[in-house]
């Protein structure tokens, strides 16, 4: 089973084929169909971002929820203690936690597009539920971006870390639910700093309303920010997932389950290294 999605909310694919240049492993060809088009794909290197709109059809929407709130419902590790800053409950490690999310681990609406950018070696990075409710304060995000890792100076070989975030938000993104702001292009902002504790618009920004069932592709340095769910808007749901090249160290997040899901997937004899791979265990030298 996996997770079904709207082709129609795709408006075109392209073919890449991949040779790498790996002699020890008879250079092998990987190809990916990537549900995007090529302009699509150089937007979202410009812009650091791509929106999706209504990718999930109402079944699946309902279907994700639900398994997000039982799955919130007996976890004794959720995240409350984010202040204003980062409000809410997250929860972490979805993918050991539910089968439903382990579903979307080679889920090709948005693997492929990671794969279109950052080469075929992809690894699925951490796989986060955030949920808001509208009564509660201090249900937003403060203007952030994920890969804080660069220097300053940056040293002439310095490799930057581009991973590819996804928000998948099972809820209506409305005024009273909280819409997601993102400012275009800040994702190439390398020399320039983001305090903490900034809720301000910022020039530029771009305020996102989607309805449920819609994704939005980010860069893992966009600057970007949720504003908060007000009395009188409804729960507010997404799942947070992204992808990093194979040999890039996953997110840091959470308390990884002992035996989960995905460790218990691993001890399959039938498990592919493209599997393997998308799992971090493989992929590296
Ligand atoms: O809730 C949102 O729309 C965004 C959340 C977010 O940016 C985060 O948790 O890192
Ligand atoms: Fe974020």
């Amino acid at each position: 089973m996996s997770v079904a999605y709207h082709d129609s909310a795709i408006p075109g694919r392209h073919t890449l084929t991949y040779r790498i240049r790996d002699a020890h492993r008879g250079f092998p060809v990987r190809q990916v169909d990537v549900l995007a088009t090529p302009e699509e794909i150089a937007a979202l290197v410009r812009d650091g971002y791509l929106v999706r709109e209504g990718l999930l059809p109402p079944e699946e929407i309902a279907r994700l929820r639900a398994a997000l709130d039982e799955t919130i419902a007996r976890d004794r590790h959720l995240e409350t203690q984010g202040g204003k800053s980062f409000g809410g409950v997250f929860i972490r490690h979805l993918m050991d936690k539910h089968p439903a999310f382990l579903e979307m681990l080679d889920w090709a609406p948005t693997l492929s597009i990671a794969r279109a950018l950052l080469g075929p070696s992809v690894e699925v990075r951490g796989f986060t539920g955030r949920v808001c409710r509208p009564d509660d304060p201090n249900q937003e995000t403060e203007w952030h971006f994920h890969q804080r890792v660069i220097p300053d100076p940056v040293p002439p070989l310095f490799s930057r870390p581009h991973t590819l975030d996804v928000l998948l938000y099972l809820d209506d993104l409305t005024d009273l639910n909280g819409p997601l702001c993102v400012v275009p292009g800040s994702h190439r902002r390398t020399d320039r700093d983001l305090p903490t504790g900034v809720f301000d618009d910022q020039p530029g920004q771009v305020v996102l309303r989607l309805p449920a069932g819609s994704a939005v592709l980010t860069h893992g340095s966009l600057w970007h920010r949720a504003l908060p769910t007000q009395p009188g808007g409804t729960m507010r749901r997404l799942l947070l997932f992204g992808y990093g090249p194979s040999w890039l160290k996953a997110s840091i997040y959470g308390e990884k389950p002992k035996d989960g899901l995905t460790t218990q997937f691993l001890r399959r004899p039938d498990i592919s290294e493209e599997t393997r791979e998308l799992l971090g265990v493989s992929g590296y030298m």
